[in-house]
């Protein structure tokens, strides 16, 4: 099949997953084409079944807001026109599958017939898209898809809640691409870090308010008071200079390391005992995906998708929302015996194993054909 994807070219999350799952179809063979404003962080190479449309938007002084969306579905029309693509899969509602909407109607009207499959990924529902400036066109975008997936049963029970959506809403969790989350023999980044009997804790984000970095920081500082330990902080964002004076004022600053944004993540996660994810929502939790992938548990909130990956008292715990003395006795329980942590670390590899890309991506190739036979009906 000839597939576009259209997404959000950045390092964590819905990106991370649209980019990730082209890659995998084109090796399956389907030719896919990518289309965002920059070169997708994830997409570091190039076959004859990968290509990349650039969308550039035309500045010109009477715009406050240069119209990213009204580009997008010219840009949309003109790939799907001359790659002749069967199919369209936008990532992130906002303003992706508007966009892809718009374009599917001035194609209609040119006789040209492209089905459009929008995935939720979450704040694009649970935050931004429920704001009423927006909600309207989401709603419409939203029932005028082809075919509507979410990456969680929270996520798409949070949609039917906030949204009038009356299209079926098919769950394909996100996955995870074993042959590089994997843990990784790099005890020399362990060593140059932590003393022999420290243990490692990590949190990485894209440092939004919604990830409540700040009880990352307060779980920490009442955990190594009873447990040597330092704790890694990757990615980078605007709560970044907001977390760093909290150290500083917490008297954290030698045992809290931020690594900024990095791209191989899975090296870090690789010699890390525990990952840390206190999110006020998530739909789904893809960075704790990948850390259990190398084989570290995860002691989490309880917010939307997370309960459905991490499993509370076998991959690590699940605790309420800002309830960060509980998530810093949780991993005290879990750091504090190596034999309890082995299991805990055995657990988390085998539950993501369960999200392996091989179960999750013939789900979308079955929703590709779906949509494209019901065209040809
Ligand atoms: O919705 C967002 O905040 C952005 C999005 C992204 O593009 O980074 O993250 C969401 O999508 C990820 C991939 O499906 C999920 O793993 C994250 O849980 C989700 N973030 C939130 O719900 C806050």
């Amino acid at each position: 099949m000839k597939i576009g994807i259209v997404c959000y070219p950045t390092y964590g999350g819905s990106g991370v997953v649209a980019t990730e799952l082209g890659k995998a179809l084109a090796e399956r063979g389907h030719k896919i084409h990518f289309i965002s404003y920059k070169q997708p962080a994830r997409l570091d190479f190039f076959t004859n079944s990968l290509f990349y449309h650039e969308v550039y938007v035309n500045n010109y002084p009477l715009f406050e807001y240069p119209p990213y969306e009204t580009t997008l579905s010219g840009r949309l029309v003109d790939v799907i026109k001359v790659e002749k693509l069967d199919v369209l899969h936008v990532h992130y509602a906002i303003p992706h599958a508007s966009a892809a909407i718009f374009a599917k109607q001035i194609l209609a009207a040119e006789g040209i017939h492209i089905p459009i499959v929008t995935t939720l990924h979450g704040t694009d529902i649970t935050l931004v898209g429920k704001d009423a400036s927006i909600l309207p066109v989401i709603t419409y975008a939203m029932n005028m898809s082809d075919a509507l997936t979410s990456v969680s049963e929270s996520l798409k029970n949070d949609t039917y809640k906030l949204f009038n959506v009356t299209k079926d809403i098919k769950v394909i969790p996100n996955f995870i691409d074993f042959d590089r989350f994997s843990k990784k023999s790099r005890e020399h980044f362990r060593k140059a870090i932590t003393t022999n009997n420290e243990k490692l804790l990590v949190h990485t984000s894209n440092f939004r308010k919604v990830k409540r970095v700040d009880d990352v920081v307060k779980t920490f500082a009442l955990l190594e008071k009873q447990l040597p330990a330092k704790l890694l902080l990757v990615g980078d964002g605007p709560e970044r200079q907001h977390i760093e004076i909290l150290c500083r004022e917490m008297g954290l600053w030698d045992k809290v390391i931020f690594l900024g944004k990095q791209d191989q993540v899975e090296e870090i996660l690789s010699v890390c005992d525990l990952f840390l994810l206190p999110s006020g929502t998530e739909s789904f939790g893809l960075a704790a995906l990948e850390a259990m992938a190398c084989e570290v548990p995860v002691i989490s909130s309880n917010a939307g998708g997370i309960p459905e990956l991490n499993i509370d008292g076998v991959t690590g715990y699940l605790c309420d929302v800002g309830d960060f003395t509980t998530m810093a006795e949780k991993a005290i329980k879990i750091l504090s015996d190596n034999t309890t942590l082995k299991q805990f670390k055995a657990n988390a590899k085998a539950r993501a194993l369960e999200f392996h890309i091989s179960k999750i991506l013939p789900q979308y190739e079955s929703v590709y054909e779906s949509v494209v036979n019901q065209a040809v009906k």
